[in-house]
């Protein structure tokens, strides 16, 4: 092959690879993108299930964020119901008779880890944890 070839062909590759980097949309950075917005109200439903555990088992809200929880005990067998108490989050514990719901707002308001759990029947099912991060 003619050496004119070889320059030819080798400088037709550059051209397309230096093409092809010009036209690749640029990835904005970490600190270009634009902070994470937050829906004003973020909604979760809490459940008992049938293995007597509170579901999802971790939440993780902003604080400062208002936070709006549906909690639901299906669990129609034990007459007793359950309850649900987050010390630290929640001014008081909720009692939810079988098949019973209940909706509640509040606003984590300071960075932590908090449990939650059935205060009626304690460690007897699981619980689960709620963070709460810095914004
Ligand atoms: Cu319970």
């Amino acid at each position: 092959m003619p050496r004119i070839q070889k320059v030819l062909i080798l400088a037709s590759i550059a051209l397309a690879f230096l093409f092809g980097l010009a036209i690749r949309p640029q990835q904005p950075t970490i600190a270009q993108q634009p902070p994470l917005q937050l829906p004003e109200l973020r909604a979760y439903t809490l459940t008992v299930d049938g293995q007597f555990m509170w579901l999802p088992s971790s939440l993780t809200f902003t604080a400062g964020e208002k936070v709006k929880l549906h909690i639901f005990n299906p669990d129609k067998l034990t007459p007793e119901g359950h309850g649900f108490a987050a010390p630290g989050l929640l001014l008081r514990p909720i009692f939810l008779a079988p098949g019973a719901d209940q909706e509640i707002e509040f606003t984590a308001d300071k960075p932590g880890i908090y449990r939650y759990f059935c205060h009626i029947h304690g460690d007897i099912h699981l619980g689960g944890q709620i963070v709460v991060i810095k914004p």
